[in-house]
């Protein structure tokens, strides 16, 4: 499937800049609020309802995505938004889909906990005719059931935080303990498989591997258990798979006595203001960025949809990379 780019610039800008790979009518094209979206058809702005349904408030990504979203689906932008927040319930996220089907909402907006389970309410949607866009994680489910998806390549940010274990251990035997995120989830199962690919033909082994279901107290309580099993000196990395849950990985080794970041190295995904400040602090070695800031994208895709305009089936946001240094760079002037 070709991708297509969206850099980081444009989403967090005023308007998403959509950098169309696939076909050269749509090269460059910059859709801005000014499209029209209403579902009227009639080009008068009526206001647009959108039901979304958020995966929950797990992490502190997870704020700054909501912040995003609820930002950009605003009465300013021309949106009635109805929110909800499944709690990292993936049955609960389906009823509050369900709900906004039987509301005969405009269009729903969905970030989906895990990846299966999504067939039969997808095709309710499409069925009342209300479009679905995806944002964030990804689900299983035939890409006919939804209009279009705009997060980012969780398979690359494995890679990225394998190549650097990978250079930073090579051929040094190495213990490491990953803290898995959501069982089910997207972002789970492509950062294990991406970095597994990166670290294949290293010295470095995974000797335990959990859920800490993206957050920091999950994060914790898996790592306490870590240095019962291992003691400090039998763990030599730590794979976490957002930064909360390598922040809850520093307050179990802190508790135990160790120094993460020395003693036990820690390469964790997200860059969120929280992660990014261990990062400064030392006690994190190194973050691959997750862009949170998808609301304009999703917003201005929603509107496409119902205007009838063509839009891409995926859309990625780019990532980056920190190390201690660049995380002092640039740690002060990041949107979240
Ligand atoms: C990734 C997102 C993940 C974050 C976690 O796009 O789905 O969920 O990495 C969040 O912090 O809980
Ligand atoms: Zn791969």
């Amino acid at each position: 499937m070709r991708k297509t780019f969206i850099s980081t610039m444009a989403v967090a800008g005023a308007s998403a800049l959509v950098l169309a790979g696939c076909s050269s009518s749509d090269e460059g094209k910059v859709a801005d609020d000014t499209t029209a979206g209403a579902s009227g058809g009639d080009g008068t702005s009526e206001v647009i309802t959108v039901g979304f349904a958020q995966t929950g408030a797990e992490s502190g990504w997870r704020s700054a995505n909501t912040e995003s979203m609820q930002n950009a689906f605003s009465e300013d932008n021309g949106f009635d938004l109805v929110f909800n927040a499944a709690d990292n319930d993936p049955a609960a996220q389906i009823s509050a889909v369900r709900n906004f089907i039987n509301q005969g909402v405009d269009a729903i907006v969905i970030a989906p906990v895990v990846e299966d389970g999504w067939d039969d309410v997808l095709q309710e949607a499409k069925d009342a005719g209300i479009p679905v866009v995806l944002e964030d994680r990804t689900v299983s489910a035939s890409d006919d059931l939804y209009e279009s998806w705009v997060g980012l390549d969780f398979h690359a940010e494995g890679v990225k935080a394998g190549e650097w274990a990978a250079e930073e251990f090579g051929d040094t035997p190495t213990n490491m303990v990953v803290l898995e995120g959501t069982t089910g989830s997207a972002p789970a199962n492509e950062r294990a498989a991406g970095f597994d690919e990166a670290i294949a033909g290293t010295a470095i082994e995974t000797i335990d591997s959990q859920t800490g279901d993206f957050t920091r107290d999950g994060g914790k309580s898996v790592m306490e258990g870590y240095i019962a099993n291992y003691g400090l000196d039998g763990i030599d990395l730590v794979y976490a798979h957002n930064d909360d849950m390598g922040l809850g990985a520093i307050e179990a080794i802190e508790a135990a006595g160790g120094t993460p970041g020395e003693d036990i190295k820690i390469v964790t995904i997200d860059a969120v203001k929280d992660g990014m400040q261990a990062l400064v602090d030392g006690k994190i070695n190194y973050i691959v960025e997750c862009n949170p800031m998808l609301g304009e994208l999703a917003a201005q895709i929603v509107k496409d949809v119902l205007a009838g305009t063509e839009v891409e089936k995926t859309y990625y946001v780019e990532d980056q990379t920190f190390t201690q240094e660049q995380a002092a760079e640039v740690i002060d002037e990041r949107p979240y």
